[in-house]
Parts: C-alpha cells; structure tokens; sequence
C-alpha cells in the first residue's frame, strides 16, 4: 500500500476510534424505577487501543492490517480510585484466550479509555492457561485483591478430550493497579472453584470468602449455591468446609447454578449482594442478575430475598458469542448514595446501569419473594392489584 494510502487508513482508524472513546452516553428511556439502563455500552472489543490490534508500522505491516485482534471485552471488575472508576476487564484475543486491562473513566457513564498496557499477571508455579472474570475488593487490611477464575486443563480428561478444564479462584493483591502480587491460589474441597469473592471486612478475625463449590466444569452437579468460609491466612488461603449462604432451588431463575458477582456493599439494612442466576432452555443457559441480602452479624445469613431477577438480557444485550447472558462482577457505590452497576452482555460488551444503595435496599425488602408455585404466584399479584384498585384516586 503506498505511504499516502496507509497514512489515510491510519487516519481513519483512529479518528473512528477517538470518536468511540469521546462518546457521550446517555440514560435509555423507559427505565423501571428500579435503576437506569444506558443507550451504549461502556467498553467494546472497538474500544481497545488501536496499538494493541495493528502493527502501525509501513514497513512490517504495509496493508495496515490487524495482527492481534480482540474479539470481547466484558464481566469486568470494578472500583472507584483516586476519583476515577477503574474497570478490569476481561479482554479476550482472537485466539480465546483472555487477559486483564484497566480503563478508565471520570463520569463511571462513558468516555472509557484503556490504559496502554493490559494487567501482567504473574504466574504460579502451575501457568494458568486462561484468567478471567476479576473481581476487585478494596479489604480492611489495606490492600486492593482481585480475584479471578484460573483455568487449567483437567489433567484427568481422557485422551482426546481437549475441552475439560479445572477451574479454580487466582488471587493477586496490588496498591496501584498497576504492579500486582500474586497469591496462592485459593484451597478449597471443591473440584471446581468459579465465581469467588472475597469479603471486605474480616469475619472473626479471619479473611471471608464467597464461593461456588461445583462438581464439573460446567455442571454443577451435587454442588452450587452460593458458599461461604473463613481462611485464616490470604497469602496461602484455605477454607474447610462451606456453608451455603444462597442455594438453587426448583423452578427458579438460579435452578441450574449462580453465583456471586461483586463484593457485597455494608448497608445500615445488611450486606447487599448481587449475584448471577443461571437456568436452562431449548436455547440453552439463560444468565440473569439477581439481588438479596445478608446480616451485618452474620453475612453468611439470608434477610432478603426478592423473588426473581432484578436485571436481564434485553435487546441487543441478547445476542453474542454466549446469547442470553448478563454477568457482572463490578459495582462502585459513590460516597452520594449512587450505585454504578457493570455487567456484561452475552460475553461480548460491558455496559452500565444506575440506581442508588438505597433503591436497591428498598427493591431487596419490598419485593417479595418467589412463591414457588404458579398458584401462589397469582395471590401475590392479586394482593398487589387489590391494593392498588383499592387506592383513591
Ligand atoms: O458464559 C457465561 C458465563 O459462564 C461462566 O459463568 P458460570 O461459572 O456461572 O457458569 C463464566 O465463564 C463467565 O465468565 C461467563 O460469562
């Protein structure tokens, strides 16, 4: 391609890109009263910088074209710092594998930019062969963890099956975001670890974890639900024995599996939780958020359990390379009682959503739970169109 040519391409690429980053973003109409959802998402595979996909130069890439592509970005971890919101996303190449990187945003809305460099994870002494889903926690003893998946192929698999893996939770703690310190990973007596989250405050003096003790890779089996245990230690973190905080019930929207999404926020009211539910359809899994709520004394113990989903797949949200999925392992409560919300869509993009701690306490006590029974279901509604058909107007 001559000079001229390449140059203008390159002009191209970045103005589109420049324009995507500069995007303001904008409430969707039509909300639910319960929190806002955005006109676009956050971070897109077209958001990471142009210099991580292309070699930029004329003379080892004359046809401009993408050396490393990146085919999504989503489930990030999320924290507010230094006045910013940090978002560490789950990016992932052409190539399947995942990875992390920080981008940043003043508004928490929009205007995402990617710092230059993606997170360098050191390795344990076993590599892991994908890293994924971070999710971050500013703990009482000073230091910023992040906790993820660590995916290694199942060394039990038959021969000839290149699919079974071993998941299990990574644990890196860092002051900047920027150098990280890896852990141990965590022990546990499941064979399967997914969807781990480490408490923010200790419990008895010990470090408190939320897990999702599971059978297989996929399958939960005789396991899921939402765990819950104490290590003593964090450098080399083990925990006995879980005690399950959230389990799956029949004919629910968590019947197959959930678990948790990010840290829980302290609220006067309990522990504000949210966590994803997982069932099954002709279609496949259908992922959907959910919220409940935990004792202060006791954050293991369930006070709230609003029936069904708070938040699920809708419009373009629907559809990517896992259709019918949202995810989410970030929030950031602001200091003015906001409460930013990110989730992923269909393992494909990151968006927004927005309320406040305190509408989000009030949907955790005032919706009702789930009855269980279609029956029961119509008396509930019934009691609510009474009530309202009873108002004067
Ligand atoms: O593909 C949907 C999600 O599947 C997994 O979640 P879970 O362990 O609950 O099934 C994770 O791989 C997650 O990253 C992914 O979004």
């Amino acid at each position: 391609m001559p000079d001229e040519q390449f140059n203008r391409r390159l002009q191209h690429l970045m103005a589109d890109h420049q324009s995507l980053i500069d995007r303001a973003n904008e409430i969707a109409p039509h909300g639910n009263g319960v929190f806002d959802r955005y006109r676009h998402p956050v971070l897109t595979a077209e958001h990471t910088p142009i210099f991580w996909r292309y070699d930029l130069n004329p003379q080892t890439n004359p046809h401009l074209m993408e050396r490393l592509g990146i085919n999504s970005v989503f489930n990030p971890g999320a924290i507010e710092f230094d006045g910013r919101i940090l978002l560490v996303a789950r990016v992932e190449g052409c190539d399947r594998k995942s990875f992390f990187a920080v981008a940043e945003s003043r508004t928490g809305v929009d205007r995402f930019r990617f710092w230059d460099d993606p997170v360098v994870l050191p390795e344990t002494a076993d590599p892991d062969i994908n890293v994924y889903d971070m999710r971050l926690v500013q703990h009482q003893d000073g230091w910023i963890y992040g906790l993820f998946c660590t995916e290694r192929k199942d060394p039990a698999a038959p021969r000839g099956d290149l699919s079974s893996a071993v998941a299990q939770c990574g644990i890196v703690r860092t002051r900047d975001l920027k150098s990280w310190q890896r852990l141990d990973d965590l022990r546990t007596g499941s064979p399967q670890q997914r969807n781990v989250v480490l408490h923010p405050e200790f419990v008895d003096g010990k470090y408190a974890f939320c897990t999702r003790p599971q059978d297989g890779f996929i399958d939960t089996g005789s396991g899921g639900g939402i765990g819950w245990g104490l290590s003593d230690s964090i450098e080399h973190a083990v925990i006995g024995p879980e005690r399950i905080v959230h389990d799956r019930k029949y004919h629910t929207i968590y019947e197959s599996k959930n678990g948790l999404g990010p840290a829980p926020i302290k609220t006067p009211d309990g522990w504000l939780h949210l966590a994803h539910g997982v069932r099954g359809t002709a279609a496949g899994l259908r992922y959907v958020l959910y919220a409940f709520m935990t004792a202060l004394d006791d954050p293991a113990r369930l006070i709230h359990e609003p029936g069904g989903y708070l938040l699920a797949p809708s419009g373009e949200e629907r559809v990517g390379d896992v259709s019918n999925v949202t995810f989410s392992c970030g929030w950031v409560a602001k200091s003015d009682g906001r409460l930013f919300i990110y989730y992923a869509s269909s393992d494909t993009r990151c968006h927004v959503a927005t309320t406040t701690v305190e509408k989000l306490v009030d949907y955790c006590r005032n919706t009702p739970p789930d009855p269980l029974r279609s029956y029961a279901c119509v008396q509930q509604r019934i009691e609510l169109i009474r009530r309202n058909l009873s108002l004067k107007r």
